[in-house]
């Protein structure tokens, strides 16, 4: 046994399935999971030494690479001060004023621990203000692991949700509507049946989590103009596409406004941090200013805001948006080139630094085109790619990340080891 295998069997005596959270187990590429000791740059090594370029970057917080310099450094002043204190510390204000001043919906902005914790809590906000109880959320879109949203389609279109797993009481589920993504007029005929009911729409303005899907001309607009018809919260999952897309994130890519914004990832820069933000009219309603309650031990703690502020202050002076872009549109294209040279049918969907090469012929523009792709061969591309030295995320529904350490240099090493595992499909 090597050391991967004899650690991870050690782990899985201790942690159900070996590991804190289940795509961390490998499962759906059939593969065995790695353990990994360190991170630098665009790189990862495991516990063998063995070096990968990582296209997964912790799912997405590290847009500044493994181990940035100037983010190791604030965290390391931070720490010497002590870990936490469960009173305000100036990072966290320091943080606030940064998330604010980047989200022109925003006045007020809550820290918490995880992006499921800000989704919840921005949906019992959304649920309190307007004393309605229905929500709505898209197929094919994840806000974590809170009851109300780890539901899935129903039979009909209008039709209540179902539980997502066991433990879900489907009381719960029935308040939760799941409509398919990019799907206009399913939204509006939900909205005219049922619109006076719904407390809040959630949607991840860019899909990650079926894969990269973007949304249709029009679809966000729709949803805009539907919720404030409706006097519905529209709630923007932005935990992925916050400070990745531009520095406003989606809304500023897209030019629409949320109510709420649910960010995490890369507001801790690899630290525990979520977040929800939003105007005044709403925020002001959030215990101890308002009554509705949220709370939390570690919110706000001055390590992960250290992090989370120094990987702000670095996207905000050095503004790599654009070059990110470039380097991503490069990569997919010589992706693409080496699939097509091995007659290998696949469909691209990219935006600024994130990207999904999903295993099916046509456009992916929602769950259930996502769902065509040819797993086995997903599961298979994996592999090969793990064994030359590259790492992806290990399901065909995820995105690919690059970060401002994903340099040209990097990108060349990173498309051999790719054409080698190509190759050896
Ligand atoms: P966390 O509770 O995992 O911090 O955030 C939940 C969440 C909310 N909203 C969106 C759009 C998300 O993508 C996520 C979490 N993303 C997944 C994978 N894309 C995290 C990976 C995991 O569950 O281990």
């Amino acid at each position: 046994m090597v050391a991967n295998e004899i650690l991870f069997s050690v782990a899985k005596e201790y942690m159900p399935g070996g590991v804190n959270s289940p795509v961390r187990a490998f499962k759906s590429v059939e593969t065995a999971p790695i353990v990994v000791k360190k991170g630098f740059g665009a790189y990862i090594e495991d516990v063998e030494g063995n070096r990968y370029v990582d296209f997964l970057m912790s799912w997405g917080p590290l847009i500044l690479g493994h181990a940035h310099p100037r983010v190791i450094e604030d965290v390391e002043k931070a720490i010497k001060n002590g870990l936490s204190f469960g009173i305000t510390n100036p990072y966290e204000i320091e943080i606030a004023k940064e998330v604010v001043s980047a989200l022109s919906s925003a006045d007020k902005v809550r820290f918490v621990n995880s992006g499921t914790e800000a989704v919840m809590s921005a949906i019992r906000l959304a649920r309190g203000v307007t004393g309605r109880k229905y929500i709505v959320k898209f197929d094919g879109c994840y806000h974590g692991h809170y009851d109300s949203v780890l539901v899935n389609a129903g039979s009909g279109v209008a039709t209540f949700a179902i539980p997502g797993t066991p433990g879900i009481p489907e009381e719960i589920a029935n308040l939760t509507f799941v409509l398919p993504y990019n799907d206009n007029n399913a939204l509006k005929e939900l909205f005219e049946k049922r619109g006076e009911d719904i407390a809040c729409v959630i949607v991840e303005p860019v899909a990650g989590n079926m894969g990269v899907v973007l949304p249709k001309k029009g679809f966000l607009k729709t949803l805009r103009k539907l919720t404030k018809k409706y006097g519905a919260i529209l709630i923007f999952d932005e935990v992925i596409t916050g400070f990745r897309l531009a520095y406003g994130g989606a809304q500023e890519y897209f030019g629409i406004w949320a109510d709420l914004t649910i960010l995490g990832k890369v507001i801790g820069g690899g630290m525990p941090v979520g977040a929800y933000a939003g105007g005044n009219t709403l925020m002001e309603k959030v215990a101890p200013e308002g009554r509705i309650y949220q709370a939390g031990t570690l919110s706000g703690n001055p390590v992960a805001m250290a992090s989370g502020l120094a990987t702000l202050r670095v996207l905000k002076k050095t503004n790599p948006y654009k070059e990110l872009e470039r380097r991503t549109l490069y990569l997919t294209e010589e992706i693409s080139k080496l699939l097509t040279a091995k007659g290998i049918s696949h469909t691209v969907n990219r935006i600024g630094s994130m990207f999904t090469v999903f295993f099916t012929e046509g456009e992916v523009k929602n769950y259930n085109d996502a769902k065509r792709s040819d797993l086995k061969l997903f599961a298979k591309f994996f592999k090969k790619l793990l064994k030359n030295g590259v790492l992806i995320p290990p399901s065909q529904f995820e995105a690919w990340f690059l970060s401002t350490a994903h340099d040209d240099n990097v990108l060349t090493e990173a498309l051999e080891r790719i054409e080698k595992g190509i190759k050896e499909l």
